[in-house]
This record gives C-alpha cells, sequence and structure tokens, in this order.
C-alpha cells in the first residue's frame, strides 16, 4: 500500500495534519488535495477534535503546486487549464480552512513557496521555524498569488509590501515575515513542533466555538464599513451569549475556577 500524502496524528484533542510528499517539498497533486480535504473535513466533523496543527514532512512545508504533475498536462486543445485546477483543488481548500469550526495553526517548518505560502497564511496562526521561508513564486512562472493569496496579502501586510512580494517572488525569511506582522512566531527548528502544539492545546481548551467565530467575523468585517461590523458583533455576540461557553466562562470566573469549555 502507498504511504498517505496526509499523516493524521492525535494528541488529546489537537489533530496535526502532516503534508507527506517530502521528496517534492509537499508540493500539491490532484491526489494529496484529496487528501487534505478529506483530512480537514473529518477534522470538522469529529467532535473531539478542538485544534488543527498544519505542517510538512522532511525539509520543506509546501512547494505549491507540483508542476510535474500530470493534472498539468495540457488537454486536447493543447492549453493547459489553470483555472480548472483552481476551481477543483485551491478555492475549496481555502475556503474550508476559513470554515474550519475550531483553530488551525500552521508549523511551517521549511521553505513555503507559491500556494504553499498562501496554504500557511490561511491558517489561523502561523509559527514558523527560523530557516523557513515564505515565497511568491508565482510571478516568476508568469501567474498571479493564488489559494487566497490577492485576498490575504494586501489584507496582512497592506498593499505595498504585498505588491513588493508578489512582484518579486523574493524570498522572505521567517524572521522577517514575523517582524513585519506576516505571521504570529518565528522559532528556533528545534523548538518548532513543541511550540506549535504547545500553542494548539492552549487554543483547543478555549472555547473554540468562539475562536472560530472571530475569525469569520474578521473575514466578514474586512468587507464592512463600521456600522455593519458593530451590527456583526451584535449578531454574533447574541448567537455566543447563549452557549454554554459563555456561561461556564463566567461562572468560572466568579467561582474563581478553571472554565470546563465544550461548546464547537
Ligand atoms: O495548476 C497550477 O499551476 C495552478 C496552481 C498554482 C499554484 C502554485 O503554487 S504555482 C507555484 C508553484 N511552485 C513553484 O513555482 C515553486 C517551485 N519550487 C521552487 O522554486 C524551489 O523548489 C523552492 C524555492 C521551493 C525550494 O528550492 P530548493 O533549492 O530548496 O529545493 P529544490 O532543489 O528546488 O527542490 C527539491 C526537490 O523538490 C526537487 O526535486 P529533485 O530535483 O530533488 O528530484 C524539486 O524539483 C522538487 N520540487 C520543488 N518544488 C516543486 C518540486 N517538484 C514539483 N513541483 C514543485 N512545485
Amino acid at each position: 500500500m502507498s504511504e498517505p500524502l496526509v499523516l493524521v496524528a492525535d494528541a488529546g484533542p489537537v489533530r496535526t495534519l502532516t503534508l507527506n510528499r517530502p521528496a517534492a517539498l509537499n508540493s500539491f497533486t490532484g491526489a494529496m488535495h484529496a487528501e487534505l480535504r478529506a483530512a480537514l473535513d473529518a477534522a470538522a466533523a469529529e467532535a473531539s477534535v478542538r485544534a488543527v496543527v498544519l505542517t510538512g514532512a522532511g525539509r520543506g512545508f509546501c512547494a505549491g503546486q507540483d508542476l510535474n504533475d500530470p493534472g498539468m498536462a495540457p488537454g486536447a486543445d493543447g492549453r493547459v487549464d489553470i483555472g480548472a485546477v483552481i476551481e477543483a483543488n485551491y478555492r475549496p481548500l481555502a475556503l474550508r480552512l476559513r470554515a474550519m469550526p475550531v483553530p488551525v495553526i500552521a508549523a511551517v517548518n521549511g521553505v513555503a513557496a507559491g500556494a504553499g505560502a498562501n496554504l500557511a497564511l490561511g491558517c489561523d496562526l502561523v509559527v514558523a521555524a527560523r530557516s523557513a521561508s515564505f515565497i511568491q513564486a508565482f510571478s516568476k512562472i508568469g501567474l498571479v498569488p493564488d489559494c487566497g493569496g490577492t485576498w490575504l496579502l494586501p489584507r496582512l501586510l497592506g498593499r505595498a509590501r504585498a505588491l513588493g512580494l508578489a512582484l518579486t517572488g523574493d524570498k522572505l525569511p521567517a524572521d522577517e515575515a514575523a517582524r513585519i506582522g506576516l505571521i504570529w512566531q518565528c522559532v528556533e527548528d528545534s523548538a518548532l513542533a513543541d511550540t506549535a502544539q504547545a500553542l494548539a492545546q492552549r487554543l483547543a481548551a478555549m472555547p473554540v466555538k468562539a475562536l472560530a467565530a472571530t475569525r469569520q467575523a474578521f473575514d466578514a468585517a474586512a468587507m464592512m464599513d463600521m456600522d455593519q461590523a458593530l451590527a456583526l458583533e451584535a449578531r454574533v455576540q447574541r448567537e455566543l451569549g447563549h452557549q454554554h461557553d459563555f456561561a461556564e466562562g463566567v461562572a468560572a470566573f466568579q467561582q474563581k475556577r478553571a472554565p470546563q469549555f465544550k461548546d464547537r
């Protein structure tokens, strides 16, 4: 039997998904996309999973689209339909990440290039090893940033830096990515797995329904004026205020005990 293209491992409430094509820096084939979609769907469906860590096997995180994948071969008209690849694979992937009911942490263990960079940046928190880097490799092969890059990069960085990275395709080292606020944290290589795991365990013990709602409210508010965002906040708080976790959080505070959150 062939090796899984996405490895799945649980540590209590934290599920770790590891992209597993290390010889090609975990670049995406159609088959790896299918396994990752299925793994994300399973994590979303299982009540016991309260946080997800996404990382890569070997020395890379993900080098984007596998440029040797037979799915990239020209069709009968002699042309490659990259739009179809995006619609079938990258768009569903990026949307799935944004809709996860639990926080997702990217543990970027090495180079993250092309769609691999934007896969990481689409996660809720990005922790990167000092030796890792982020490359918007698209311009070098005549494409625009995808897997949500056109939406994510200007929001994360502002237009000047986003365009600078996208146009040049320059390698951005992890420590610089942290310094300019593109990612949450850069840590020593030897500390990456433990740091990401500890962060995931910490978030898993929190009210994850509210954490996911926070991401979704941020995404929605990005398209709104302030009054619309205030109305959104009222709607979301009303719903969260009816949940177990709000009552539990307040009761635990009043009773000076640790809360036991369970909503999802
Ligand atoms: O259908 C569509 O195209 C639409 C979707 C587009 C989304 C995209 O992601 S477009 C961008 C695609 N990705 C790239 O252009 C990145 C290509 N890779 C690189 O530029 C470099 O590999 C890196 C900068 C990421 C890393 O460089 P380095 O020197 O550390 O490693 P390397 O020697 O280049 O790569 C190691 C191996 O991985 C090598 O295989 P080999 O020679 O040892 O057998 C290399 O061919 C393979 N590899 C790396 N990236 C890819 C890849 N194989 C297939 N596809 C790749 N993207």
